[in-house]
């Protein structure tokens, strides 16, 4: 039940009223973003500071050129400059906010998580990898984008870390493939399990929670239109959205100090694995 209907759509509401949604739901499907990570120090896409305000560096046209797959077939030298100040630091640990979505697998309450986000915070929190689905790939493997010849992290973790590009040690000299992390990229699609897993948390979603993203990115995106309509959407960022894309709940803020009160008023404890 839903005693909350008289919100409009981009209304701020009170932390309580999502405690209640909280308390009920069974199974959440969470969609999370860049912004669920910049307080473990990983600058997101958008923001002020972020990846795509320091891409002068990179002598790049457009942000979205560095993620590119035509650009990086071209000229993947920014790309592995990018990677580099990724996968050289080795501090980071989860947020608040990773700890919040592990709390909910441990109350039976999580369906899923679909992370746009490529860092493994998810899984460095201890959230189940059948609970995770990483919608952008990962930096776990890496192919050719030629022969698509296959490689571990281990495989291409110096050269990340030194941002110097690996050619595929296959068919570099006949076709000149590049290594590329199987991270999705924009002119890439998503793998094919996502819509077959999507279709089926579809028939089970009771409460949507969009966390730290701008939903400007398909298939993410479009997620949302997909919900059975009783279903309600809340959305916890720094900025509200879009109000085309209509949620009943919003939470406008920092997400870890969101998540944290949603749990104070709940009484469940945050403080997981410390
Ligand atoms: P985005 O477009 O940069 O949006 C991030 C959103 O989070 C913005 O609306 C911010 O206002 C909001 N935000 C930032 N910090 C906070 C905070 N502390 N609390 C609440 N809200 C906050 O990023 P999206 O994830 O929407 O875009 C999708 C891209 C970004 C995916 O392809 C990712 O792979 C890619 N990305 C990932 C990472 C990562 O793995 N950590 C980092 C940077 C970019």
């Amino acid at each position: 039940d839903n005693n909350d209907s008289d919100l409009t759509a981009n209304e701020t509401t009170s932390h309580e009223n999502v405690g209640r949604l909280f308390a009920s739901a069974k199974n959440i499907m969470v969609i999370t973003g860049a912004g669920i990570s910049t307080n473990a120090g990983i600058p997101d896409f958008r923001s002020k500071g972020g990846i795509y305000s320091q891409l002068g560096e990179y002598n790049l046209d457009s942000p979205e050129d560095m993620f590119h797959i035509d650009t990086f077939k071209s000229n993947p030298k920014p790309f592995y400059s990018f990677a580099k100040s990724l996968v050289s630091k080795t501090t980071w640990t989860p947020t608040r906010c990773h700890k919040f979505i592990k709390l909910l697998e441990l109350k039976g309450k999580l369906l899923r998580n679909y992370t746009q986000n490529i860092d493994g915070l998810e899984k460095m929190s201890g959230i189940s990898s059948s609970k995770v689905f990483q919608c952008h790939g990962s930096f776990a493997s890496a192919s050719c984008t030629v022969c698509k010849f296959k490689t571990s992290f281990e495989g291409i973790r110096s050269n990340l870390e030194s941002g110097v590009v690996m050619t595929c040690p296959k068919c570099y000299e006949k076709k000149d493939g590049i290594m590329k992390p199987d991270i999705v990229f924009f002119g890439e699609n998503v793998a094919s399990k996502f819509d077959t897993l999507l279709l089926s948390d579809l028939k089970k979603v009771d409460f949507f929670v969009v966390i730290g993203s701008s939903l400007q990115i398909s298939p993410v995106a479009k997620i949302i239109q997909q919900l059975p309509l009783k279903v309600p959407k809340l959305l916890v960022n720094k900025e509200l959205l879009s109000p085309s894309i209509s949620f009943d709940y919003c939470l406008q803020g920092d997400c870890d100090d969101i998540v944290e009160s949603i749990c104070k008023y709940l009484d469940w404890d945050l403080r997981i694995g410390e």
